[in-house]
């Protein structure tokens, strides 16, 4: 269990972030987990399995990816526990091998949506929305594209790291600025934690500004996100729970005040009303139609929850 509570650790402290890399992280972990387990009886490897499952998913609790991808791994055949330890092994890797050709799809059905000389603004730090604009940039177009920060966590500084070595040209701001260069701006993309039934998107908090300051001046609003990444259970009315991280990843030294509460909400809210289309590997679809996806795509958990 020493190497799950490891990769738990890191997720949780967000050295492994991103809402597709937890999800794989823990599938692989799981796989990991489930071929170094020392048992003889089926019974145990079950309940190990769960145990270990059950650490990974209290690691952070907005992303869906996560829930989604250890569900996907533990729907396992119980006969017997060669059989069982070897269909943890494929669904694990089904998944990351299915994750891996989401996003190379993504990349193409998004980027078809960039055109040459546009000015694409991203947020935060998606792997998802990082394909869609490579893949135009690799195409030939010529783009630039305007990258925030992402405070309190800095993973625009990621972003733009990757955009560096892509030799895509880049500009940095600061989250604020948003208003300010949106008139410049052709088309934002950015990743998706979660994707509800009504098409609503939680994403990185700032989100739901950008998409404001896009409706208003006019910008398409684009999410890029593999289907795994559509929460099943909200079409069972569950709402999404939005992790409050600590205090002292906005202001380090608190102490010193008396009568200061920090908040820190890593995720918001944006509506679909927002959304212009979702890029995903099965195709550009209207936010719209997210209900269908979650049916289509994800539609066995749903049996599973309602007969929970
Ligand atoms: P990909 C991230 O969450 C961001 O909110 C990003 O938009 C989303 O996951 C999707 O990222 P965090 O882990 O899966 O930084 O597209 O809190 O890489």
């Amino acid at each position: 269990m020493d190497k799950v509570l490891e990769t738990s650790e890191k997720i949780s402290s967000m050295e492994i972030r991103g809402a597709g890399r937890i999800a794989t992280a823990a599938a692989a972990s799981l796989r990991d987990f489930s071929k170094a387990m020392q048992t003889e009886s089926l019974e145990d490897f079950n309940l190990q399995m769960e145990k270990a499952a059950d650490i990974l998913l209290k690691t952070r609790p907005t992303a869906v990816s996560l829930s989604n991808a250890i569900r996907m791994v533990m729907k396992y055949r119980t006969e017997d526990l060669p059989s069982a330890r070897l269909a943890v092994v494929l669904n694990a890797n089904r998944f990351i091998e299915n994750s891996e050709k989401a996003l190379e799809r993504i990349g193409q059905i998004g980027s078809r949506r960039i055109r040459d000389g546009d000015t694409v603004l991203t947020h935060c730090n998606s792997l998802a929305a990082i394909s869609v604009i490579s893949t135009a940039h690799k195409s030939g177009k010529k783009i630039k594209v305007i990258a925030t920060e992402s405070r309190p966590r800095f993973q625009g500084i990621t972003t733009i790291g990757m955009l560096d070595k892509l030799g895509i040209e880049t500009e940095l701001i600061v989250d604020s600025a948003v208003r300010s260069v949106m008139n410049e701006v052709d088309l934002v993309v950015v990743g998706a934690d979660v994707i509800t039934a009504n098409g609503t998107l939680v994403n990185k908090i700032g989100t739901a500004q950008i998409a404001l300051c896009a409706h208003e001046a006019r910008t398409s609003f684009m999410v890029a996100a593999e289907t795994y990444k559509f929460s099943p259970r909200t079409i069972l009315g569950e709402l999404v729970t939005i992790e409050e991280r600590e205090a002292k990843e906005v202001l380090p030294d608190i102490s010193k005040y008396s009568h200061v509460r920090v908040r820190n909400p890593a995720f918001d809210v944006t509506p679909h009303q927002y959304i212009d289309l979702i890029s995903t590997e099965v195709g550009a679809i209207p936010p719209e139609m997210s209900y269908m996806i979650i049916r289509e795509r994800l539609g066995w958990e749903m049996e599973e929850d309602i007969s929970d």
